[in-house]
């Protein structure tokens, strides 16, 4: 154990950063349990984040002992494209090899690029002071948003004349959306974490041509939008709308818009939901449907637009549409 022990001692000074392959240290020191465990694993964090939009994402965890005096002397964080790969502890996007640190917040993912809507699997194993391995902590995983530039015809809530942006984005008024929630409580406060459907139903007049459908929606953690049953688009960062035309997606008669939205976190927090939708017709009318008081509600333990089906309940207003950026700021605080 000794030698073990200078060895290891002895790669900190030369290579502070560099990784080491666990395997190196060989089954004696594996398996003699260590006395920490990595609990509460978290990518910017929040547990088990969907959509997020960060290329390089902040992972942390939490470390746990039933003895006095114990740290982490290092870690290694594995980083898999499936449940399968991670279980069988595969790092296939990113293994960070054995880091000899104690850091357990702010490590950065620094293995393959993460492309959009990819799913992510990540679990982590830690040295303790005697340099005895943890086990494996429990599977925890992220889910990435759209992140190829032409995605983004997005524009900051506060309309900051800085980040205007061309195309469809500048022709969305946001101003008569209303940020609307789930009735349980006080969303600009607090309300639980979870998922909350959202339905709208309009019609749209037969023999009338659809010129454009520019949609702008975001959400409070993290939204999915879907149009007649199928996804359209999604985001999680509040502070911007992403826009997209979905008039290929709409039909004359009935359409149903539809938000699967997550407030995130540890514990209950702010959330809401704003959305627009600008139809315009090739007779030069126009339609505006936005977020308010007639759209329906459900509460779902698991996402899809199909639970939105019923009829739910009318999703109450929680806060007028701010006018300037730091009224957006006061009104959609985290
Ligand atoms: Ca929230």
């Amino acid at each position: 154990m000794r030698t073990w022990t200078i060895i290891l001692l002895a790669a900190v000074v030369l290579w502070p950063s560099v990784p080491v392959a666990g395997g190196l240290f060989g089954g004696r020191l594996f398996s003699r349990g260590g006395g920490l465990t990595p609990d509460e694993l978290r990518c910017e964090y929040l547990a088990d984040p969907l959509g997020i939009d960060v290329v390089e994402p902040r992972l942390s965890w939490t470390v746990r002992s039933n003895q006095r005096g114990q740290r982490q002397n290092a870690y290694r964080v594995l980083v898999a494209s499936s449940r399968e790969l991670i279980d069988k502890k595969v790092g296939d996007l990113w293994d960070s090899g054995m880091v000899v640190s104690d850091r357990t917040t702010h490590v950065v993912y620094a293995g393959k690029p993460l492309r959009s809507q990819m799913q992510c699997f990540w679990t982590v194993r830690i040295w303790d002071k005697d340099d005895e391995p943890s086990a494996w902590s429990k599977v925890a995983s992220w889910s990435m948003g759209l992140l190829d530039p032409d995605d983004w015809k997005a524009r900051w809530i506060g309309f900051d004349a800085s980040r205007q942006r061309k195309a469809a984005a500048e022709k969305v008024d946001l101003s008569k959306a209303s940020w609307i929630w789930y009735p349980e409580g006080d969303a600009t406060a607090s309300v639980p974490v979870g998922h909350r459907l959202f339905r709208k139903k309009f019609t749209v007049p037969e023999g009338r041509e659809i010129v454009s459908a520019a949609c702008a929606v975001t959400a409070d953690n993290w939204f999915k939008l879907y149009v007649n049953g199928r996804p359209v688009r999604d985001g999680g960062n509040f502070k911007e709308a992403r826009v997209v035309d979905i008039k290929d997606s709409l039909v004359a008669g009935i359409n149903v818009l539809a938000v699967d939205a997550a407030n995130q976190g540890d514990a209950a927090n702010p959330a809401g939901v704003l959305a627009v939708l600008n139809l315009r017709f090739a007779d030069g009318s126009a339609a505006v449907i936005v977020s308010d008081g007639s759209w329906r509600t459900v509460s779902s333990s698991r996402p899809g637009p199909d639970l939105c089906r019923g009829l739910g309940t009318s999703a109450p207003i929680v806060a007028r549409y701010p006018v300037v950026d730091d009224m957006a700021r006061q009104t959609c605080p985290e």
